[in-house]
Parts: C-alpha cells; sequence; structure tokens
C-alpha cells in the first residue's frame, strides 16, 4: 500500500519562542526527520496567513487571543497573530529536513476563513488540493505527525479518515496546545473516525 508521511505545521511560530508556541514542540523534530525515508512520499503543510487574518484576535476589536467567536462556519478559537506569510515564523523550523518534501501545502491562505485541516478550509467544504494529489500519486495510506496534535493534526487526520484513507497518527512524534481539553476530545474525535492513535 503506497503510504505517506504528512508532516503538519512543523513552523517556528508553533515552537518554543514562537508566537503561537507550542509546549516542547521542537522535541519531534528528530524523530520526524528519521521517519522521512521510510515512506513512498513526504508532505509537508504550512499554515500561511496573510496579515490581518480572521482568526487572530488583533482583528476583532473586543477580543484577545484564545476566546471564541462565532464565523459564519462555525466557532473559531482567536489566536495570537502567527504564520504571516512570508515572515520567519512562518517558516519551517530550522532542523526540519524540509528539503525531502515532495510536496509543500499552504493553508490559511484565504482571509476570511481559518484552515485546520491539510484537506479542508474551516467551512469543511472547501478544498486545499491534497487529496487530489494524494489519489492521483496512487496513496492510500497516511501516517501524520506535527503540531499541534489537537488543533491542525486532528483535523487533519479527522478529514483524511472521511475521505477512506487508511491515517495513522504518531502521538510520539505530535505535541499539543491543549485548551480547555481540547487535546482529550481530540483523541476522542479521531478514534471515532476510525483513526489509529500510535
Ligand atoms: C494551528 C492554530 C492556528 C495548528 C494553526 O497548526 O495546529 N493551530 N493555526
Ligand atoms: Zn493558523
Amino acid at each position: 500500500m503506497t503510504h505517506a508521511l504528512i508532516v503538519i505545521d512543523v513552523q517556528n511560530d508553533f515552537c518554543p519562542g514562537g508566537a503561537l508556541e507550542v509546549p516542547q514542540g521542537d522535541e519531534i523534530l528528530r524523530g520526524i526527520n528519521a521517519l522521512m525515508s521510510e515512506f513512498d512520499a513526504v508532505v509537508l503543510t504550512q499554515d500561511w496567513h496573510p496579515a490581518g487574518h480572521s482568526s487572530f484576535a488583533s482583528s476583532h476589536k473586543n477580543n484577545t487571543p484564545y476566546e471564541i467567536v462565532t464565523m459564519p462556519y462555525g466557532p473559531q478559537v482567536l489566536w495570537p497573530d502567527h504564520c504571516i506569510q512570508g515572515s520567519i515564523g512562518a517558516q519551517f523550523h530550522p532542523e526540519l529536513q524540509a528539503d525531502r518534501a515532495d510536496l509543500i501545502i499552504r493553508k490559511g491562505y484565504n482571509p476570511d476563513i481559518d484552515s485546520y485541516s491539510a484537506f479542508f478550509e474551516n467551512d469543511h467544504r472547501t478544498p486545499t488540493g491534497l487529496e487530489g494529489y494524494l489519489r492521483t500519486r496512487g496513496i492510500e495510506r497516511l501516517t501524520m505527525v506535527g503540531l499541534a496534535l489537537d488543533f491542525c493534526v486532528n483535523f487533519s487526520a479527522v478529514d483524511a479518515a472521511k475521505l477512506g484513507f487508511k491515517v495513522d497518527v504518531r502521538e510520539d512524534l505530535c505535541r499539543a496546545i491543549d485548551l480547555d481539553g481540547s487535546l482529550a476530545k481530540a483523541r476522542e474525535g479521531m478514534r471515532a473516525a476510525g483513526v489509529t492513535l500510535a
């Protein structure tokens, strides 16, 4: 079975010292690099927001980071400004072997919709194109690693399973934000969708 490694958002802003740091986000770099040669394909995702993105608390008059607002497409956590297109924070962590990637897929570039998933924006309908790429390459099985386990890895894994891919999440090569129980909820949702947590 053709098997791809999907590396989610291993970018400076999600690592210690970054704008939206995920605790111990940099601990997974060596393990991810070591895994790359075992796969038929390696895909990296890159959170890639325009300045003033609607998911930033700074774009809303009366809100602060980590509050939840209702957007036309549903609830949305408001984040500190992060992964702004072209910024250092949006670059992959310098120790990630990004040269090994067959494809880099960017997401979150639509100013009005966030995109946690590598497959669909947060309206759960607008595709990023990743499904077509994987299918045309004959890829049926995905292993996911990266940041953050309870947001972008979670949404990507659930969407992939719903699309019919066989999905493993290597929890040891992920780190979580864990906002108000989001990690426990994410684990539950991934299991319910048929994702294997290893
Ligand atoms: C992410 C929050 C906002 C992630 C991206 O990569 O998990 N989280 N943007
Ligand atoms: Zn983001």
